[in-house]
């Protein structure tokens, strides 16, 4: 890239990725600035104390201000769409986000996932096989650390979530290897549509070497395809360059090409989704030249992160699950017919920010597996008038009262889960929050 010498450039966001980007801009001696729309952002006096050099501008971003930089590098959690952003750009600007300056500065191949769901499963899950395939390898992203904060560790693999955001600012990815795991709603709140989000998933195959295709969703194909080499995964489509499922007499086995793998029932991780995550995982790991048996001793073994479809106990032949980490309405979707008890039924309890979500889908699940639902929170009513009437439901002021009231209203044989197809923060700092509440609550009962 040209190192232009007269270039200003201004962080806007001074989250965990603002500081990043200061830290790694400031070590290439460039000129920076920062903005954050708050008058207290969390990296404050973190900045302050490194690099009390740094012009700071807090509060109502200025689009006058913002229009004397040539270069914008905008956190994930501000869309471009705001006024002053777009004007600068309009006035010739070059906005990009962490994950741009990343891919420029990376000195080992990249992985990059993306996805509606599964996204951080299928991170950790690829981020051990490549660790048990000895490989030096750093994992960030979305899923935690900022991209940038992985430079300079020696890897020789980078592994790295990205959500739909970090795509909107991203130009060449050039991942050695990516993938789209499955596109359903999510963020309705800061896409004007569904096209705008898939389109910003579809970023991620930017200069990608390898696709790693979905087949079951066929918004994980690239749109475009110049000198791309596919690699898939899907249910029941045994082929040359594809990881899928067989079944027969022994079970359900995860296949590449015509050969068996390994039984599903060898996993740890529950529910049909976690075998798509699965195969997933292993096709990344293929195509970056990841060795096959020490990708699956780690599949099985892999037992899944707190917070999704999480086990916490039975009581009186009722299973309690903690799926916090259901965020939207295919992640619900998925993990309640994933869940379904073969003699019982479910309640879910479900509810809180809805981000302008439909939730048509969650609702038909709901009529042919939930005993009751329990809603919560913000978005409770726009829940309730997507269900079938004979949908029994309640509502709950706190997810106390939620679980009090679904274990009443479970029969032995049944799951309650707390799937809540919503982000949390109308009553939760995170839905880290709300899953550890939730298990508290479980353990208290
Ligand atoms: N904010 C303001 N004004 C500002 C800047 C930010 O109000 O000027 C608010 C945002 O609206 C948002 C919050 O601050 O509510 C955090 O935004 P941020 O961009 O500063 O976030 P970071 O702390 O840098 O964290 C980001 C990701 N957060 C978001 O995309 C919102 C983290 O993903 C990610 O781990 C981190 O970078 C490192 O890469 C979190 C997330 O929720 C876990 N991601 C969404 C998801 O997974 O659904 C996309
Ligand atoms: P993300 O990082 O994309 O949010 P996670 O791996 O943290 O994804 O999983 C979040 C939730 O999404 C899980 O708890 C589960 O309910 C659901 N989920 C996980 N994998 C899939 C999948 N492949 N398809 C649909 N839903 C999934």
């Amino acid at each position: 890239s040209v190192i232009v010498s007269d270039r200003r450039t201004l962080i806007v966001g001074l989250g965990k990725t603002g500081l990043s980007c200061v830290r790694y801009l400031s070590e290439q001696g460039r000129d920076i600035a920062v903005a954050d729309s708050r008058q207290n952002p969390p990296g404050l006096d973190e900045l302050k104390a490194n690099w009390p050099d740094v012009p700071v501008h807090l509060g109502r971003f200025d689009a006058d201000y913002f229009a004397t930089f040539n270069e914008l590098v905008v956190s994930p959690g501000i869309s471009i769409a705001e006024p002053p952003i777009a004007d600068a750009a309009r006035k010739g600007a070059l906005i990009r986000g962490d994950i741009d300056l990343f891919a420029e500065a990376a000195d080992a191949p990249i992985v990059a996932i993306t996805g509606s769901n599964g996204k951080t499963t299928v991170t950790t899950l690829l981020g051990e096989m490549a660790k048990a395939a000895g490989r030096k390898v750093e994992v960030g992203g979305n899923i935690g650390t900022p991209a940038l904060d992985l430079l300079g560790r020696g890897a020789e693999l980078y592994i790295l979530e990205v959500s739909s955001f970090q795509l909107e600012t991203t130009r060449e990815l050039g991942a050695l290897a990516a993938t789209v795991l499955n596109v359903s709603d999510d963020h309705m709140d800061r896409y004007p549509d569904k096209m705008a989000y898939f389109q910003a998933k579809q970023r991620i195959y930017n200069a990608c070497q390898n696709a790693i295709v979905n087949l079951d969703d066929a918004l994980s194909t690239p749109m475009a395809r110049d000198n791309l080499r596919f690699l898939c995964f899907g249910f029941n489509r045994v082929n040359p360059d594809t990881f899928s499922t067989r079944d027969d007499d022994q079970g359900t086995w995860i296949t590449f090409g015509f050969d068996n793998l390994l039984l599903a029932s060898e996993l740890k991780l529950m529910g049909r989704h976690n075998i798509s995550n699965v195969m997933a995982a292993l096709a990344l790991g293929h195509a970056v030249g990841l060795a096959m048996e020490p990708m699956l001793a780690v599949a099985r073994e892999f037992a899944g992160l707190p917070h999704r479809c999480e086990f916490i106990r039975q009581i009186n032949g009722v299973d309690f699950i903690n799926d916090s980490k259901g965020t939207n309405v295919g992640a619900a979707v998925a993990a309640v017919e994933s869940l379904v008890p073969t003699t019982g039924k479910i309640v879910l309890i479900a509810g809180g920010e809805g981000k302008g979500a439909d939730f048509r889908p969650l609702a038909e699940a709901a009529s042919q597996y939930c005993r009751a639902m329990i809603l919560i929170g913000r978005d409770a009513d726009a829940i309730d008038a997507a269900l079938d009437e004979e949908v029994g439901r309640y509502r709950a002021d706190s997810l106390e009262q939620a679980v009090r009231e679904a274990s009443q209203l479970a029969h032995h044989g049944d799951r309650v889960l707390l799937s809540p197809a919503c982000a949390s923060f109308d009553m939760f700092s995170s839905y880290s929050d709300r899953g550890d509440q939730f298990r508290a609550l479980v353990e208290a009962l």
